[in-house]
C-alpha cells in the first residue's frame, strides 16, 4: 500500500504526482483521491471519512475490469469487484467496473447501467483490444472460455474465469500455455474455498490435528432439472446442453467438491465413476427442435487420494428438495471436520482428543475475528454469505498480484480438477476405473 499526507500530495505537481513510481496510477484527479476515502491512521486502525480531515490516505491503482457476460455468475462477480476495496482497504489495486461485454445489446447495457460499468460492448473481441482494460472477466457458457481467455492472455490483460476452466483437458492446456506465455495473472473462479468455515478447515487439516486422513466425502444435490419440460441450450438452460457446457453437474458441480477436495486432501490417483442421463430428449431453446440430453444428470464416484485416503462423491440435479447442498466430510485418525452450504457459517468438528465424558461434536460458527476473512465484516455472531466468498476472492486475487505470486487456484491449478472430471466421464462410460493423468 501507499501512504501518502494529503498535504505532500496535494503541494505535488500534478506532472510529479504522475511521475512518481510510488503511486504509479493511471486516473490522477482529485475526484477519484476523494472518492477512495479509506485512511489509515497511526495507530493502524482504519476508517472511512472524507480525506481532507485526515492526515494520511491511501493511493490506490485501478484495475479495470472488462466483464464478458451478464447473467448470473457475472453479478456474483461484480458485488465483489464493488465491494472489495471498502471492506479490504489496505489493498493497492482498486477494480473500476469499466466495460461489461454481451451478444444483446439490450440486455448487456441495462446490465451496465444497473451495476455501475462505464460503457458497454457487444463483440468480446473488441473488449479486449481496448487498451483501458486490465482484466478480462469470463462469466459465459464453457464452451466460449478457451478462445476468450486465450485471445486476452494475447493481449496482455489478466484472467479471471469462471469454473470449470475449459471443456476438456487438452482445451485448459491450450489456455494454461496462453497466460504462462504471455506471463498474465490468471484465476478460476472456485469461490467455496473462499467461505470462511471451509477455509478454516483447511487450516485445521493443515495443522495436523485430524491425523492420518482414511475418508474424503462430498456431495453436491440439486433438483432444478427433473421436469423433461425444462429446456436444454440458451441463457438460462445452456448448462442442460453439452455442446455449451461440456458436461453435466460433473463440470458444473462435482467441479467445486473436486477443487475443495484437492485443495483439502491433495492429489486424486483414480477414479470409478457411474453417470446417468436421465431424461434423454429435451426441447432445444435456440434450434426449437427436441433433441438427445448429451450431459450426465447425475454422478457418482470412488477414487484413491494419494495420501492413502478414499474419496466419495455424487452429484445430481434429481435430488427432490435439495437446491444447493454441497456438503463435505473428512475423516481423520484423530478428528473429523463436516460442513454444509446450507449452514456455510458453521464447520463441525469432532476430536478425539477432547475428555470422553464431553467428546461429541461440536458446532463452531466461524464469525470470530481471528477466523479466516472475519475480521473485515461485522462483529463476533454476525454471519455472513455466498457471496462474500467472492469478494474474498476477489480481495486474494489483488494481494497476490501486489505481491506478484498466483492466486490460486489459477489455470493451471484448475486444470487438475478438470483431469479429475475429464477422468470420471471416461470411467462413466467405460464402467472402468480410469486413472487421473
Ligand atoms: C448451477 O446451478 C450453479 O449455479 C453452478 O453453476 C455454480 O457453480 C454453483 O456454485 C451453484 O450452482
Amino acid at each position: 500500500m501507499v501512504r501518502l499526507k494529503v498535504e505532500e500530495f496535494l503541494t505535488q505537481s500534478p506532472q510529479r504526482r504522475r511521475g512518481s513510481e510510488d503511486v504509479a496510477q493511471k486516473d490522477f484527479s482529485l475526484r477519484n483521491f476523494a472518492a477512495l476515502r479509506t485512511l489509515r491512521l497511526g495507530n493502524d486502525e482504519l476508517l472511512n471519512a472524507p480525506i481532507m480531515n485526515e492526515e494520511y490516505f491511501q493511493v490506490t491503482k485501478p484495475l479495470s475490469i472488462g466483464m464478458v457476460g451478464h447473467g448470473f455468475m457475472a453479478r456474483a462477480h461484480t458485488n465483489a469487484y464493488k465491494r472489495v476495496s471498502d471492506f479490504f482497504p489496505e489493498l493497492a489495486y482498486r477494480p473500476v467496473l469499466q466495460a461489461a461485454c454481451g451478444r444483446d445489446e439490450a440486455k448487456v447495457k441495462a446490465f451496465a447501467e444497473q451495476w455501475g460499468y462505464a460503457s458497454h460492448e457487444t463483440d468480446w473481441r473488441k473488449l479486449i483490444s481496448r487498451d483501458d482494460i486490465d482484466a478480462v472477466d469470463i462469466c459465459v457458457p464453457n464452451n466460449l472460455h478457451k478462445e476468450i481467455a486465450i485471445a486476452a492472455a494475447k493481449a496482455g490483460k489478466m484472467i479471471l474465469c469462471e469454473k470449470p476452466l475449459s471443456m476438456t483437458v487438452a482445451e485448459g492446456e491450450e489456455m494454461c500455455k496462453a497466460v504462462e506465455a504471455a506471463g498474465v495473472a490468471n484465476m478460476v473462479w472456485y469461490n467455496y474455498r473462499r467461505i470462511p468455515a471451509v477455509t478454516l478447515a483447511k487450516q485445521l487439516i493443515d495443522s495436523g490435528r485430524l491425523g492420518r486422513i482414511y475418508h474424503f466425502r462430498a456431495n453436491f444435490l440439486q433438483d432444478w432439472t427433473i421436469s423433461g419440460d425444462v429446456p436444454q441450450g440458451g441463457a438460462a438452460t445452456w448448462r442442460l446442453d453439452s455442446a455449451a457446457a461440456g458436461s453435466g453437474v460433473t463440470g458444473d458441480l462435482l467441479s467445486h467438491c473436486i477443487d475443495t477436495a484437492l485443495w483439502l486432501n491433495g492429489q486424486i490417483k483414480d477414479v470409478s465413476a457411474m453417470t446417468e442421463t436421465f431424461v434423454k430428449e429435451r426441447l432445444h431453446a435456440e434450434t426449437g427442435e427436441v433433441q438427445p440430453v448429451g450431459i450426465d444428470d447425475a454422478c457418482a464416484f470412488l477414487c484413491h487420494f494419494d495420501n492413502g485416503s478414499l474419496g466419495l462423491f455424487e452429484s445430481t440435479r434429481y435430488a427432490r428438495g435439495h437446491k444447493a447442498l454441497f456438503t463435505f466430510e473428512i475423516n481423520g485418525e484423530n478428528a473429523s471436520i463436516r460442513w454444509d452450504l446450507h449452514d456455510l457459517n458453521r464447520l463441525e468438528y469432532f476430536d478425539h482428543g477432547d475428555d470422553s465424558i464431553v467428546r461429541g461434536w461440536r458446532t463452531v460458527h466461524v464469525t470470530e475475528g481471528e477466523m479466516p476473512y472475519m475480521n473485515r465484516w461485522w462483529v463476533p455472531g454476525l454471519s455472513i454469505g455466498y457471496e462474500h466468498s467472492f469478494v474474498h476472492q476477489v480481495a486474494d486475487f489483488l494481494e497476490d498480484l501486489e505481491k506478484g505470486r498466483p492466486c490460486q487456484p489459477d489455470f493451471r491449478s484448475a486444470l487438475q480438477t478438470q483431469a479429475v472430471c475429464e477422468a470420471v466421464l471416461n470411467s462413466g462410460k467405460s464402467r472402468e476405473w480410469v486413472a487421473v493423468s
